[in-house]
């Protein structure tokens, strides 16, 4: 199978780090988001929105971060990252629906502002939109505090797809400004997942911007 991605895409990285649990090989192939590669025509062929990442397995190509996560998961007989009952798994979809709808959104807003315009010279930083991603994160971020206060893992007590999927989209909390100070819970949490084997083995390249931004004060 291929994975058309970029390493510092926190939708590739939540791909990567579910293939790398379930030890699955993967064919990495880089699209240079900086240079505009995946808004040429070979790319958007493989994805119409022109974004990453896009796994190709044969002739079947899918495309959308958690869609594949799903997918690589259902290739992998006795993984425990997606369950197979009927509300095991309803509970794990129900967390990869908000992050994509919620978490990841507000996420994406402040790494764009904060990181990815100042870093690809489209800065500086919109201060509306910084705005709005802060209060999007103000209003979500509190229900994933309260989820894991009650435990160490988002869904059904272990490690799931849940976890990488939303953890992937604070991978530039710290560059992103993402102002984590007032949940405790969720700063427990993405200690842990960071401490798995597959996040230290996904890990992308060092970059000396997104390694020395001074991230927002935890206290
Ligand atoms: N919902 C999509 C989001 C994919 C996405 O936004 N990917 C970003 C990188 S993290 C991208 O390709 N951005 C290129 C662009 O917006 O021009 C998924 O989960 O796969």
């Amino acid at each position: 199978m291929k994975l058309y991605f970029h390493p510092m895409s926190g939708s590739s990285r939540r791909v990567l780090l579910v293939a790398a649990h379930l030890e699955i090989p993967l064919e990495r192939i880089v699209v240079d988001l900086p240079s505009g590669e995946h808004r040429g025509g070979a790319h958007v062929a493989r994805n119409p929105n022109a974004r990453v990442p896009v796994l190709e397995d044969g002739g079947f190509v899918l495309w959308e971060s958690r869609a594949i996560m799903q997918y690589l998961a259902e290739q992998t007989p006795g993984q425990t990252l997606y369950p197979t009952d009927a509300c095991g798994r309803a509970d794990v979809n129900r967390w990869l629906f908000w992050c994509a709808a919620h978490m990841s959104l507000a996420n994406t807003i402040l790494v764009v502002e904060n990181f990815v315009k100042p870093l690809s010279g489209r800065g500086p930083a919109d201060p509306s939109e910084v705005a709005r991603g802060e209060t999007l994160f103000a209003q979500h971020a509190p229900v994933l505090d309260a989820q894991l206060a009650g435990g160490r893992w988002i869904a059904q007590d272990r490690l799931t797809l849940a976890d990488f999927s939303i953890a992937a989209s604070f991978a530039l909390a710290g560059p992103a400004r993402i102002p984590l100070a007032r949940y405790p819970n969720i700063q427990g949490w993405l200690a842990r997942v960071q401490e798995t084997e597959a996040w230290r083995r996904t890990a992308p390249p060092p970059s000396p911007q997104r390694d020395n931004a001074t991230p927002v004060p935890l206290e």
